[in-house]
């Protein structure tokens, strides 16, 4: 990426030491720091040290910038987004940042004549990893947007001391490490000791007198402290940076002394340690959430802290909590942060002493909410019983705030008291739980699905009945990914390409510009510099693999990838019976024509998900016996790329031919890695779910293998009863591979390993891995077809990086201020 539009050269450059952005000045700030940060020498630095350094020396110049921008901001006094998350899943600081300061080339000539590795030091970085997945990444690319485009925004969240577990792959399994990312230091984030908020946990509420008014007092038995950790995010080619907030749990001292005083040592070490014990570590999704008291009070706690350093700006800003509805917005990145909700109730009516009235109207303006799933197991709700014991003064808000809304319900829909009974935010059928997908929808202004297909799922489904209600409250805002991260950071060849060929990077900035692409999509000689962008990270892809996981892989074979998390709606397991069928056609007829590929598997399974850590044993063993069999190893190799994060998922995006986005049609709500790979070029094998039915509208139905049955299809099949092991019997290939894998062929004679996984599809397939089988096979021998024809794949995949400009998560956010959030750019000058 040229430096041309970095934002120092723009605006007049720094002579400063910490500021300045040419050459001598980013080498002599990098010494300093190496002396004065970390007591080192240019001899002595280890690769550690000198990432340290270099993250330093980057992170001066984004203070700079950050300073000047919340300057600008409190001048302004416009309106404020707060982004409230558990996850951030932001991946490595360095280059990033490094690009959106518009400083790489200069700082790698920089590195190189001071001597350094500049690739072994970016190397360095372990990923901040404190998300699961979509939803978690989802909100690391709005951040990048939000500082992009100008918009005063602060993402809060938690400050996970141990992130996403590592992924080992020990003979074939998933083993589990903790994730120590902090261990080394975060050269990132600066502490904000003074910064704190108390949070109350259990004990009980009791009622008094306060000028003629009867009000609650709610005593705690436990009060823990939040503390904030702030890193600045920078957006590219601006000065604006904003901020995000992370919440780290301790005890307040003042409790401590207390039980010290009493006498009382280990009462008050246990107390500290319960209070710690909030931000430890991120809870892996996926999972059934029975008695996960943790997973409450971390809601709890991070919401708490972010609404009441929110009160703390409106308070100093304006004095007066009236108008805070007009002073933030607050998105809640699913239910997790739902219960802020009744928080924000609490303080105002307990805390800042207002009437309900007016404190509900300034909540329900306050909170828009995002849904980011219709899976049924994903859909939080807390009993009642642990609710209270927790949290006693929220639980009275929540049954208040339910029952003004039932008395609205009832005026509305007259005498349909089933309908009350689905929209109460209490489900009183299933042991009395609190439905948090209620609280968040009752208590916000907009309620939006994060794909087209998904937000009209969420319309005639789960949230029907508040549809039928509110149908103005409800939005689809479709998802997207930023361009910096997934193009130029990963794939800067690609990046040079789409900037020779548009004339100037503002594609970056503008996706849509990508569209002049698209007569070059027949250019022979742009097929040529097509071909050697692609070959080339291919190549490296295939050192990466072979360094890392000690497999050999073809750089000229077809490039067939899915990551994503392991999950059986998401069927891996089909893709894993497609290779098990070439594999059987192979043997069965050595010469027969296939094209060539190489099948790439990465993703976490829940620790807690049997099915999912089975499905990659079974990845892996059908990769040891293909990859060893001499037969077929010159045509088909399969690997498992472990601890698939945001680094490594960075590897692969540039060098992937096929994206696998084989989901059953209805469950995947958007998918994000669909949009990642696509805007590298690679084309999609897919179904009609999520992002994909707009991502196939969008680069043309002829660019895009579309196959499977539609959501409806399905339904309709399992109304009717879905009979998985009669499709066996008419598909001859399908029995066989499932056969195969029930002989113990890749489980070294052992029968038994894999029968949960063959007896599940056979006879229960909830996610209808069978019924889409034929469909699928027919879509990849098109696929392959298509491969050997290099002139038409070329084009079809210039044409989908021309035509993903809607992906740009840019777009998306733009889409959330104008039509949510009602924010407009404040551009931070320096
Ligand atoms: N998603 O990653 C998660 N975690 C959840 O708990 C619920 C949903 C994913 O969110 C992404 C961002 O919206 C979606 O693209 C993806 O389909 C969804 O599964």
């Amino acid at each position: 990426m040229s430096d041309m539009n970095r934002p120092g050269s723009a605006v007049g450059e720094s002579d400063h030491i910490r500021t300045g952005l040419s050459k001598e000045q980013l080498k002599q700030a990098y010494i300093d720091n190496l002396f004065y940060l970390l007591g080192r020498f240019l001899e002595v630095a280890t690769p550690h040290d000198s990432y340290m350094a270099a993250a330093y020396t980057v992170r001066d110049r984004m203070l700079d910038r950050w300073i000047k921008t919340a300057r600008t901001y409190k001048a302004s006094q416009a309106r404020t987004v707060c982004y409230l998350s558990a996850e951030f899943l932001l991946g490595p600081h360095l280059a990033k940042n490094l690009i959106n300061l518009g400083i790489m080339e200069v700082s790698r000539e920089a590195g190189a004549e001071l001597g350094l590795d500049f690739e072994a030091i970016l190397e360095q970085e372990e990923e901040p990893g404190l998300g699961n997945g979509g939803l978690g990444r989802l909100a690391a690319c709005y951040l990048d947007s939000l500082a992009t485009l100008q918009i005063p925004a602060i993402g809060y969240g938690i400050r996970y001391e141990f992130g996403i577990f590592d992924q080992l792959i020990e003979d074939g399994w998933q083993v589990e490490k903790s994730d120590v990312w902090l261990r080394d230091g975060n050269p990132w984030e600066l502490p904000r000791p003074k910064l704190r908020f108390p949070v109350r946990f259990g004990g009980h509420t009791e009622t008094f007198q306060d000028d003629g008014r009867v009000r609650v007092r709610w005593i705690p038995d436990l009060v823990v402290e939040g503390r904030a950790y702030d890193t600045p995010i920078l957006g590219y080619g601006v000065s604006n940076a904003n901020l995000l907030r992370l919440w780290s749990a301790h005890a307040p001292e003042s409790f401590d002394f207390q039980a010290f005083n009493t006498g009382d040592y280990y009462g008050a070490v246990h107390a500290k340690v319960e209070a710690e014990t909030i931000s430890k570590v991120l809870y892996p999704n996926d999972e059934p959430q029975a008695g996960k008291e943790l997973r409450l009070k971390q809601q709890y706690f991070f919401a708490s802290c972010s609404l009441q350093d929110m009160i703390r700006l409106q308070l100093g800003a304006a004095g007066t909590l009236e108008g805070f509805h007009e002073k933030f917005v607050v998105q809640l990145n699913d239910t997790h942060p739902a219960i802020a909700v009744a928080e924000l109730m609490r303080l105002l009516i307990d805390e800042h002493r207002m009437d309900w009235e007016p404190a509900w109207e300034i909540t329900r303006r306050t909170f828009a909410f995002t849904n980011h799933t219709l899976l049924p197991e994903a859909l939080e709700t807390w009993t009642v019983a642990l609710f209270g014991r927790l949290l006693p003064r929220l639980l009275e808000i929540v049954y208040e705030i339910n029952r003004r809304f039932l008395d609205k319900v009832r005026m509305h829909f007259l005498g349909d008291e089933a309908r009350i009974a689905r929209m109460s935010l209490i489900d009183e059928g299933h042991g009395r739980r609190i439905r948090m997908a209620h609280l968040a929808t009752v208590g916000s202004f907009a309620i939006n699905g994060v794909a087209e297909m998904h937000s009209e799922l969420v319309k005639s489904t789960i949230l029907k009945d508040f549809h039928d209600l509110w149908p103005e409250r409800f939005h689809n805002v479709t998802n997207g990914v930023t361009p910096r991260r997934f193009i130029i950071v990963s794939n800067p060849r690609l990046a040079r390409l789409l900037t020779e060929c548009c004339g100037d990077d503002g594609w970056v900035r503008d996706m849509d510009r990508l569209r002049s692409l698209e007569p070059l999509a027949d250019d022979v000689g742009f097929h040529e510099d097509w071909r050697r962008m692609k070959t080339a990270a291919k190549r490296d892809l295939a050192d990466w693999l072979r360094r890392r996981v000690g497999v050999n892989v073809d750089p000229e074979t077809l490039f067939d990838v899915q990551v994503k998390r392991i999950h059986e709606y998401k069927r891996q397991h089909l893709n894993v019976l497609h290779i098990i069928t070439l594999y059987e056609r192979l043997k069965a007829e050595p010469n027969r024509d296939v094209a060539p590929r190489t099948f790439v598997f990465g993703g976490k399974a829940a620790p807690g998900y049997l099915m999912a850590k089975l499905i990659i044993k079974l990845i892996n063993s059908v990769a040891e016996v293909i990859n060893q069999d001499p037969q077929v190893n010159d045509r088909l190799r399969v690997v498992f790329m472990p601890d698939f994060n945001v680094k490594n998922a960075q590897h692969l995006y540039p060098a992937a031919d096929l994206s696998e986005q084989i989901s059953m049609a209805g469950k995947e709500a958007s998918g994000t890695g669909n949009m990642k790979f696509a805007m590298n070029g690679a084309l999609t094998i897919g179904t009609l779910d999520g992002a994909n039915v707009e991502i196939r509208e969008e680069v043309g139905d002829e660019n895009f293998f579309l196959f499977g049955h539609t959501a409806e299809q399905l339904q309709r099949l399992q109304a009717e009863g879905y009979r998985p092991w009669e499709i066996c019997n008419d598909r001859f290939e399908l029995r066989s591979a499932l056969d195969l894998i029930a002989s113990g062929l890749f489980s070294h004679g052992d029968k038994e390993l894999f029968r949960p996984l063959v007896e599940n599809l056979l006879y229960q397939d909830p996610f209808m891995v069978l019924a889409d089988y034929e469909l699928y096979l027919d879509r990849q021998t098109e696929v392959s077809h298509a491969w050997r024809d290099p002139k038409h794949w070329n084009r079809m995949s210039i044409l989908n990086v021309a035509r993903m400009g809607k992906f740009s998560s840019d777009r998306s956010i733009r889409d959330y201020c104008e039509r949510i959030w009602r924010v407009r750019p404040v551009p931070a000058e320096l």
